[in-house]
């Protein structure tokens, strides 16, 4: 039985790879009271209690029914060039301030609980759409890498030299997805494909594609966003 997903592939075996970690009784300390592993339902390190405190607070937003998805409206704002990542090669990469430093394959991630939503994507240029994302949770990402206790911040770095900075309660929200779908078919390639963030509470272009990247820090770089750092607010909420 896989210990972190009873139902899907990515087994204790496996994560102990991943996470370049070998010997025996690693993911076994802890309470296990944690959320996340009340709902994998096995023994694992407690939650920080930042984290803890940023899922707490956290409320989620109305979603739309299938029937409200708007597919021409989704209009492709690229700054530069749309990067070819092959899927089979593609690893993304959580570090920073995590006791569990990794590397995840698209296989690994798309064994991990699949959840779809259905929110509105609000471009400043003055367009917005209704789309369904479907892809991992960043909650659950963030959880099995173990953020440090002085872990505030998340850096998202992207193929096409795009990087952004979030907060952490904003990058725990329960509607925050690192998304491998759109409109229920595999993510295209100038949607961000194979991994991008998606997120009905911020900004588009908070909404990073072609994440290669994820890394935890316990202060905001000078450097906070690609558009950021040409003026636009950082926190970008909706
Ligand atoms: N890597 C990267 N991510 C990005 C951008 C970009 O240029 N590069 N543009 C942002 C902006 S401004 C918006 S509105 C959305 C657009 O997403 P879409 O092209 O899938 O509609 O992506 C965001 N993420
Ligand atoms: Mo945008």
């Amino acid at each position: 039985m896989g210990l972190i997903l009873p139902q899907s592939g990515l087994s204790r075996r496996r994560l102990l790879q991943i996470s370049g970690l070998s010997g025996m009784g690693v993911l076994m300390g802890g309470c296990g009271t944690s959320l996340f592993a009340d709902r994998v339902g096995q023994t694992f390190e407690p939650l920080n209690q930042i984290v803890e405190e940023a899922l707490l607070s956290q409320n989620p937003v109305p979603e739309f029914s299938s029937s409200a998805i708007e597919p021409d409206q989704l209009l492709i704002n690229t700054f530069d060039m749309t990067p070819q990542l092959d899927p089979l090669q593609f690893l993304l990469t959580i570090d920073g301030e995590v006791g569990r430093p990794m590397q995840l394959s698209m296989t690994d991630i798309q064994a991990m609980p699949l959840t779809s939503m259905v929110i509105r994507h609000v471009c400043v240029e003055g367009w917005a759409a209704i789309v369904q994302w479907g892809g991992v949770r960043l909650q659950e990402l963030i959880q099995l890498a173990q953020p440090k206790p002085g872990a505030r911040y998340v850096y998202f770095k992207s193929a096409d030299g795009y990087y952004e900075s979030w907060d952490l309660a904003s990058s725990v929200h329960p509607q925050t997805l690192m998304a491998y779908q759109k409109n229920g078919q595999p993510l295209p390639i100038e949607n961000g494909a194979p991994l991008r963030l998606a997120a009905p509470i911020k900004l588009g272009y908070k909404q990073s594609k072609w994440v290669t990247q994820i890394t935890l820090v316990n202060e905001l770089l000078p450097t906070k966003g690609y558009w950021e750092d040409f003026g636009y607010e950082w926190f970008a909420g909706i």
